[in-house]
């Protein structure tokens, strides 16, 4: 009998981490953790298995079907916007065929076990595409449906996903003669920029935020790639979790939409600069725009509204500015780093 796991792609990266934690010590199913890189040791330890491995793989994929039965699928595995820039046919092929096989995987999976396969998909701010700062101020806090026009491969890819989960979800196989529903269950978020205390990321445009607040921690210069004014939204990485885990278990009926926004906080890097020369005195950050980098970010929007999530699946951030940078943020970086 195959054993009836979740399967959680690019589970080394930051919110991967963060949801083999929660999952491999508090879910009913057992954790299948796939990553190019393997997996750190401790969070090794909490999976039922970790495979190395890449989801264009067809044969591993093939493998995961044969040796597991996977109810749901938190479809983490992405190259984020600056890297796509530099790579975007790359991008395609792993942000868009990848999940495209895990839609597939998520179709085949529901046809062996006969239950709907849950398919969580982090999309990102990077689905907006506010044309100028003017616009982006006149906006204010964006709704899901407005200025879905991205200016880059990876929020090309990420809105076009959104789009293929929904086809999977309602439109699957819509002319087959023996049409039957995918089993396909399709949510996603549009998450802002996302700060851990205990991962750094890598190839965002948002990764200004984290890079500065760890490079100060670790009493280290930094020069931000954007301008003290640059604003968008962000949130503390236990949230991003708490709100992939809260949708995840909301009753499908209460769904108004596949497709949400969740805010948290939004902050200038000027900000974000305040308050870390504040924490960490020994940091030095200055501000050395990059015109390409910053362009991308002020197509993002300064907040979003989350209206939807709060009414549909009771979202509520735990970690407003306040709590995020004092609660969450200081406490556990001055441990990870000894300060
Ligand atoms: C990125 O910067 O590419 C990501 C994102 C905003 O989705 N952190």
């Amino acid at each position: 009998m195959r054993q009836p796991v979740i399967l959680i792609t690019g589970a080394n990266g930051e919110i991967g981490h963060g949801l083999v934690e929660h999952f491999g010590r508090n879910g009913d199913h057992g954790v299948v953790a796939l990553d190019l890189k393997p997996m750190d040791e401790r969070l090794d330890a909490l999976c039922t298995a970790s495979i190395t491995g890449d989801i264009l793989d067809d044969n591993l994929l093939k493998r995961l079907i044969s040796e597991y039965e996977i109810h749901a699928i938190y479809h983490l595995a992405a190259l984020l916007s600056t890297r796509s820039e530099y790579t975007p046919d790359t991008a395609h092929k792993v942000n868009v065929n990848g999940t495209l096989n895990l839609l597939e995987l998520a179709a085949e999976q529901s046809r062996w076990h006969g239950q709907p396969v849950k398919f969580l998909f982090p999309s990102s701010i990077a689905a907006y595409g506010l044309p100028d700062l003017a616009t982006k101020t006149e906006a204010g806090a964006v709704r899901e449906d407005q200025w879905a026009a991205p200016k880059t491969m990876y929020g090309c890819n990420k809105l076009y996903c959104e789009q293929l989960g929904r086809y999977y979800t309602r439109h699957y196989r819509q002319l087959a003669a023996d049409r039957a529903p995918s089993g396909v269950d399709f949510r996603a978020i549009r998450f802002p920029g996302l700060i851990s205390a205990v991962t750094m990321p890598s190839g965002g445009t948002s990764d200004y935020a984290p890079e500065m607040i760890h490079a100060a921690a670790r009493g280290e210069s930094y020069a931000c790639f954007v301008p003290e004014h640059a604003q968008i939204p962000f949130m503390a990485m236990p949230d991003a979790i708490k709100s992939l885990v809260q949708l995840s278990a909301a009753p499908a009926e209460a769904l108004q939409r596949g497709v949400y926004n969740v805010n948290a906080f939004s902050i200038t890097a000027g900000q974000v600069r305040d308050w870390v020369v504040e924490a960490f005195p020994n940091g030095k950050i200055t501000f050395e725009p990059d015109a390409p980098r910053v362009a991308i970010v002020d197509s993002w929007p300064a907040e979003v509204n989350d209206d939807p999530a709060r009414r549909d699946w009771g979202w509520k951030p735990d970690y407003d500015l306040a709590r995020a940078f004092d609660e969450y943020l200081l406490p556990t970086i001055r441990s990870f780093y000894h300060r």
